[in-house]
């Protein structure tokens, strides 16, 4: 059997002080935070799309890493491909991945010769989870590359392509269950569109939400019993996106009750497109019960579009954790590196280092996330924050006590309202602070 990242060894944690590029300065698997280990808390998963096939094509110029795992036959690249990311998996420590299905294997002539070349993959790849322990954490399929998809899937104008997709779906939904899946992730890539003009936006939404109803009618009667998620993202590649954001696709949901089996997969990188923070999008998702999984990455504050960058900022990765811990921390989901190494980064190493420099990231985003929760003093101080909702008139209200006479009343003899400061910078500071006793420890 080849050996692919021969430069890569079996990555190791050697803590703050290591200067090897390939080895774990903070992520220690085992490391008890809080009642899990790192290992636990971050289930991190490898993203079969970037690792094993993004050679770094931009609208510019051609790829400048070689995927190519030494054949140029689809196949016989697909099957390499398993080889090289199960021996990827495995030097770095990592015990999950995502694939779509035409990542996974070539796309044949027609739905049904792709769903054979599937087949034969993902046989290998079940043989290899087999061998190694490692574990599928959701699955999907790509409904936007293929021009039959250009006008949208699930949201095309042409029934056709509902069709063809819903085909598509069916399928990866079968292989999402035979690799033992915990999840299958909808990402509405072209479920949007370019420009009104053309577009009948209530038409569109209700078919979407019809094409969900059939995935979990077929989902249920395969007994593939796991959550579904949307991955929110507001533009590219189309102008609108319906899924713009949480709040955006939680409403959806409700609207055409879909709420009790979907879940939200939420990515750093879309929650920057739609001007939100990564915090701000699973706050939401948190508040209103809709927390599912995270595609862990980084967008660029200066460009416009989705990078897919190596999560690297140790506060949004404490503010992205904080959250995760808030919400009670993963259950099905877990932490998918929808992220790609940067163009001239272009070998096998760099993959590596890449995934480390993430890795590593997230580690201390928890550990600091984890430093603010013990440390209380944010807590606490946005519990005095909301002290007057709990006695006096604000209690009152709570319990459907007032009115806006009785409201009146109460205002008139108040004279005026006194504030207390909302000491954002005080707070900032604390977490600067608890930054540092984490990394000076
Ligand atoms: C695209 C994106 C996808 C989804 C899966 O922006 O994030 O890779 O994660 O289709
Ligand atoms: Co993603």
């Amino acid at each position: 059997m080849s050996e692919f990242f021969k430069n890569v060894p079996k990555v190791e944690y050697e803590g703050p002080k290591s200067k090897n590029p390939l080895a774990y300065k903070y992520y220690d698997k085992n490391r008890v935070v809080g009642d899990k280990t790192m290992g636990e808390h971050l289930k991190f998963a490898m993203a079969w799309w970037h690792t094993l096939c993004a050679d770094g094509t931009d609208m510019f110029g051609v790829g400048t890493a070689n995927k190519s795992f030494g054949t140029s036959n689809p196949m016989n690249l697909a099957k390499a491909k398993v080889e090289a990311g199960f021996e990827f998996m495995d030097k770095l420590g990592i015990d999950y991945f995502c694939f779509h299905d035409r990542d996974m294997a070539p796309e044949g002539k027609d739905i049904d010769e792709s769903n054979k070349n599937l087949e034969i993959i993902s046989d290998l790849v079940l043989a290899k989870q087999k061998d190694t322990g490692k574990k599928l954490l959701w699955g999907t399929a790509n409904l936007f590359g293929n021009p039959r998809y250009m006008h949208g899937a699930g949201t095309s104008p042409n029934a056709d392509a509902f069709a063809y997709a819903a085909a598509q779906v069916k399928n990866a939904l079968d292989v999402t269950k035979k690799l033992g899946g915990s999840g299958y992730t909808f990402w509405g890539g072209r479920e949007g569109y370019e420009t009104l003009l053309n577009t009948n936006m209530g038409l569109e939404q209700e078919n979407m939400a019809r094409f969900f109803k059939m995935a979990i009618a077929y989902a249920d009667k395969i007994g593939f019993n796991e959550p579904f998620y949307i991955e929110p993202k507001p533009k590219e590649p189309t102008k609108h996106q319906y899924d713009f954001d949480a709040a955006t696709t939680i409403s959806f949901l409700r609207k055409y009750g879909l709420d009790d089996r979907f879940r939200l997969n939420l990515e750093a990188n879309h929650a920057t497109l739609a001007q939100h923070t990564f915090q701000h999008e699973i706050r939401v998702a948190r508040e209103e019960g809709f927390f599912g999984s995270i595609d862990a990455n980084q967008g660029d504050t200066l460009l416009g579009w989705d990078t897919d960058q190596f999560p690297t900022n140790i506060y949004d990765a404490a503010f992205a954790m904080y959250e995760v811990l808030k919400a009670g921390g993963f259950t099905k989901g877990g932490l998918n590196f929808d992220s790609k190494q940067r163009r001239p980064s272009f070998t096998l190493e760099d993959t590596a280092m890449s995934f480390i420099a993430g890795m590593d990231t997230l580690a201390v985003g928890l550990l600091v996330a984890d430093e603010m929760i013990k440390d209380g003093r944010i807590d606490s101080f946005v519990d005095e924050r909301y002290a007057s909702w709990n006695s006096g008139i604000g209690k009152s209200i709570r319990e459907g006590k007032e009115d806006f006479e009785s409201l009146a009343a109460y205002a008139s003899k108040l004279g005026d309202v006194e504030n207390i400061s909302g000491r954002q910078e005080m707070l900032e500071g604390i977490v600067n602070q608890l930054i540092l006793d984490t990394l000076t420890k």
